[in-house]
């Protein structure tokens, strides 16, 4: 495939814009090489500057489970867009999106539209801190939950992907505050409660982690951080900004019967615009201003235009088929480990719902350090192998794959052809990926 068009872009954009992109990952460090610019997209696929044409598993890191320029949202957006695209003042819209979300989501009795699944979470910490007038708070190593300085410590994504879990710029005075737990070690956590829960004011935990690469939580895992941090009065925040509407509608805290203090949501509630939310009980949200001494604000916060694609995409995911779309996930992910198996090759694929991750490493992947053990080079050879046979994967071993509502057999059965061509390498080779 030609990508000079691609090539002139980025160096272009790498002109103005820090790396040529406006968020780390997307700049292919992790594989080598240039970052495909995309031209367009639509349902699952994606259409790149010289109109080369991939199957997406990027989907906008997971926003686009009803696929690209889904037709209800574009016309609600459109339509939003006529009547004013920001007011800074309160709008029907966003009671009803509010609404929809409590429904889908009864832990979230109240919320607070904001941006970006950052703010959501920065502003979940801050307002854990102002409910237990406590300071610290506790993370999992390799969990990922935006860019506020508090949780930069121990980070996954991109952090992860560039080698910079603990970010610089962030000083010893706020990361001194952040304690890092192993995931999936509720031993771990139970000791550092126990021993200083009078300083902890919440607990912050992907449901699912997806910023490692796929890693599902032990059985015992989340309910133990239930029970430790009701025990202790210490707030339990659910960043389910990936895992929001991903697995089922609503919140996957549904699945596992376990409900949180805090959650935080993003990505598909915006329908791909930038919207997020945190919610939870009026206790605890309304010590947020106005109300009380909390202080959070945004000059977009409840955007319009944002609130219509949001309305619109949980409108279509209410009426969606998650049974077949993850029976969908299931054929893809059942024959790439018959592709495996077929080669011989005894890599790690993590699959939940419409999520996957294939590691290059032979151990099974359950945390941060498990997770390292995968080979970074083997995961580049085999991303732009993918890429030349027409499949857009994530530019790093730590993230997510997503399947969305429009991906078709046609789609399985040509990333599975693909796939079948760019494992063979390491039969061959017998990849001496480490672990
Ligand atoms: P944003 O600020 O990027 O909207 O959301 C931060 C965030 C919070 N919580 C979880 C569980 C997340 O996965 C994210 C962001 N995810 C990454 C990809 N894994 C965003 C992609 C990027 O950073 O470019």
């Amino acid at each position: 495939m030609s990508r000079n068009k691609s090539r002139a872009l980025f160096a272009q954009a790498a002109r103005c814009m820090v790396g040529g992109v406006n968020s780390p990952v997307r700049a292919y460090k992790a594989v080598g090489g240039t970052p495909v610019f995309i031209r367009s997209a639509r349902g699952s696929g994606i259409v790149d500057a010289d109109r080369n044409r991939y199957v997406d598993y990027v989907m906008s890191w997971g926003a686009m489970i009803l696929g690209h320029a889904h037709p209800g949202i574009v016309r609600a957006i459109q339509q939003a867009a006529e009547s004013g695209t920001s007011f800074g003042a309160p709008t029907a819209q966003e009671t009803a999106l509010c609404r929809a979300l409590s429904r889908a989501v009864p832990s979230m009795q109240k919320i607070r539209l904001v941006n970006s699944g950052t703010e959501a979470t920065m502003s979940a910490l801050r307002l854990s801190r102002g409910f237990t007038g406590k300071n610290r708070i506790v993370k999992f190593e390799g969990c990922y939950h935006g860019h506020s300085d508090s949780l930069l410590v121990k980070a996954g994504s991109g952090a992860l992907t560039l080698g910079v879990p603990d970010s610089a710029g962030v000083p010893a005075c706020v990361s001194r505050d952040t304690i890092v737990c192993p995931y999936n070690d509720s031993d771990a956590l139970a000791r550092v409660i126990k021993a200083r829960h009078k300083e902890i004011a919440c607990v912050i935990v992907e449901p699912v982690a997806a910023n490692m690469g796929l890693i599902l939580p032990d059985v015992s895992f989340l309910s133990a951080v239930r029970e430790l941090t009701a025990r202790y009065r210490i707030v339990l925040i659910f960043d389910e900004v990936i895992t929001g509407f991903r697995f089922t509608f609503g919140g996957v805290q549904q699945l596992f019967g376990i409900a949180p203090d805090l959650t935080c949501l993003g990505k598909i509630i915006g329908g791909g615009l930038p919207l997020a939310a945190y919610g939870g009980s009026a206790e605890i949200m309304d010590r947020l201003a106005p109300l009380g001494p909390v202080y959070q604000a945004g000059t977009l916060s409840g955007n319009p235009v944002a609130v219509s694609a949001g309305l619109a995409a949980l409108a279509a995911l209410e009426k969606a088929d998650y049974v077949r779309l993850n029976e969908t996930t299931a054929d893809l992910c059942d024959g790439m480990e018959a592709i495996l198996r077929m080669f011989n090759l005894h890599f790690c694929l993590n699959r939940a719902g419409s999520v996957f991750t294939l590691f290059f490493t032979q151990r099974p992947v359950r945390d941060f350090v498990t997770a390292k053990t995968s080979d970074p080079k083997a995961y580049a050879r085999f991303f732009w192998t993918m890429l030349e046979e027409g499949i857009h994967l994530p530019p790093s071993q730590f993230e997510g794959n997503f399947l969305s509502f429009a991906h078709t057999p046609a789609d399985i059965q040509r990333t599975l052809k693909a796939f079948s061509k760019a494992v063979a390498p390491f039969a061959k080779s017998r990849c001496r990926c480490r672990g």
